[in-house]
């Protein structure tokens, strides 16, 4: 489902349900899109698309550690850590975060998708600086989306933009030749972002842009020995990845610089 007024993005969902659920599911989709967001959209569009079962790739989600900061130039630097733990050279990490802050668009706008970053160069490498890359077709499994929601209202995490960041942070960590992925939203309100990375999983970080700024998005930065970009554009935009069971949850941490 994805709403828009006067052009712009509203609100957006997607999920991976079976076919007796999908009249269900459209008409619950339609009503987020009508209630979700402080403006009425003027266009909501649903669309369904087939899946071979056969295709879909079954996982786990990433484990979750939340890092308190007091402020978004600490929540920056410790992001800026975190990606160089994984494997980011440290020119790159300094130009991502501040691409990802100033604008990453031509227009020096946000992006409705994500850049793809060269780990040691920082060449982008997505095909279209304007678009990016949308990662589609992931959900949690049919059956354990409520369990999922009731763990993560119990720690504190219930708003509705972690489970949704936490299962698409899980499907690009599942993308060939990803070595970490950095986002914070471009909602002026939510100042929350990530870093998240195979090894280290999905790494909250509590404050990472000031209340207000209307910046934000996602950098995939990949290794690209043996990298084949079709196949990882293909595997982000195509590939049906469905979660099971829960994630870890990790005792919340505290950065201060
Ligand atoms: C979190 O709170 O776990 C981070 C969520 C990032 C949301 C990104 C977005 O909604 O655009």
């Amino acid at each position: 489902m994805r709403a828009t007024c006067c052009g712009r993005h509203l609100s957006g969902a997607e999920r991976i349900s079976r076919v007796e659920d999908i009249p269900a599911l459209t008409a619950a989709l339609t009503e987020r899109a009508m209630s979700h967001s402080a403006r009425i959209p003027d266009e909501v569009h649903c669309t369904v698309e087939r899946l071979d079962a056969s295709e879909i790739l079954h996982a786990e989600l990433p484990d979750i550690t939340t890092w308190d900061v007091p402020a978004w130039q600490a929540g920056r630097e410790l992001a800026g850590r975190l990606l160089k733990n994984a494997g980011v050279a440290a020119h790159v990490v300094s130009r991502s975060l501040a691409c990802l802050a100033e604008g990453p668009a031509p227009d020096g706008g946000v992006m409705r998708g994500a850049m793809v970053v060269d780990r040691l160069s920082g060449e982008r490498l997505e095909p279209d600086n304007r678009r990016g890359v949308r990662v589609s077709r992931m959900d949690v499994a049919p059956d354990e989306r409520v369990a999922l929601r009731n763990l993560l209202d119990k720690v504190g995490l219930g708003h509705h933009r972690v489970l949704e960041a936490l299962v698409l942070a899980g499907k690009v960590l599942k993308a060939p030749g990803i070595v970490a992925e950095l986002c914070w939203s471009d909602a002026p309100d939510y100042v929350t972002g990530y870093v998240a990375s195979p090894i280290e999983g999905y790494q909250r970080i509590t404050r990472l842009k000031e209340t207000g700024d209307p910046m934000g998005g996602r950098i995939f930065f990949i290794d690209r020995r043996n990298w084949d970009r079709d196949e990882f554009i293909a595997f982000l935009e195509q590939r049906g990845v469905l979660f099971h069971g829960k994630p870890g949850i990790n005792p919340t941490r505290t950065w201060r610089v």
